[in-house]
């Protein structure tokens, strides 16, 4: 299958980062394709960069349309923990579209009666609070907690930084009587495995876990339902630097 994974923030970095981290789980069959807008934020830390790089989201999702609708099985990733742009992707698009933190709910939901999210800034914990209540997840999230890691400085993760994470995943843990950990940030994808390892309890990357839906829905032959709210843009033009984007 063909994969899109959208990085709706603009550090090339990132990008290829997320690529890679997205290949390692990736089946045999499936040909990632790692993308980030043409414009936005350098990295995604609030309510502003979010609006701008939903925008983003939009923007790849119409340019790489052709690349999608050549395979009838292909699907789409937002790799950024907000979920940015992730309905108006649903409609732009029949190829099922995940986003990492709802995909990282339902796995963590699977494997614990309870989850903690640990992120990064500590003001974006709100905007998960909001995911967490608008998919339904408010009786299995125990927690949500910031480590004031900006985003960026997870590209260059040292050991000091892994240490605050898995000291404040075990702090989350103690302190929600949670048993699984969900990662809150694309950025945080290379450290799940030795974070699992340290904690000893499930550590879910939502990048990992958006990856395997999105083959698991290919391979049951499943689509974003076009009945409803998620039927194609409706037929406008776009004026200014949002042109493109018109239907
Ligand atoms: C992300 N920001 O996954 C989010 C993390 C966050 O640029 N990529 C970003 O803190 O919301």
């Amino acid at each position: 299958m063909r994969l899109l994974l959208i990085n709706p923030n603009t550090t090339e970095a990132m990008t290829t980062g997320i690529g890679d981290a997205a290949r390692a789980v990736a089946a045999p069959g499936t040909t990632v394709r790692a993308v980030q807008p043409s414009f936005g934020p350098r990295s995604i830390e609030g309510h502003y960069d979010e609006t701008i790089a939903a925008a983003g989201v939009a923007e790849q999702v119409r340019v790489h349309a052709p690349w999608l609708a050549g395979d009838p099985r292909a699907g789409v990733v937002i790799a950024c923990f907000g979920d940015p742009g992730l309905d108006a992707a649903r409609e732009a698009t029949d190829a099922p579209v995940i986003g990492i933190a709802e995909a990282a709910f339902h796995m963590a939901s699977l494997l614990a009666t309870g989850f903690s999210v640990v992120t990064t800034m500590t003001r974006t914990c709100v905007i998960a609070e909001h995911l967490v209540l608008q998919y339904g997840f408010e009786r299995r999230c125990r927690g949500i907690h910031g480590t004031d890691i900006p985003v960026l400085a997870l590209e260059s993760c040292g050991e000091e930084t892994l240490a605050q994470i898995e000291d404040a995943a075990r702090a989350a843990l103690a302190r929600d009587r949670s048993g699984a950990i969900v990662l809150g940030c694309a950025g945080m994808a290379a450290l799940c495995r030795t974070l699992q390892q340290r904690l000893g309890v499930p550590v879910i990357d939502g990048v990992a876990a958006a990856v395997k839906l999105a083959e698991s829905l290919a391979a049951l032959d499943l689509r974003t339902s076009k009945h409803g709210d998620y039927a194609m843009p409706l037929p406008k033009r776009y004026t200014g630097w949002a042109e493109p984007l018109g239907w």
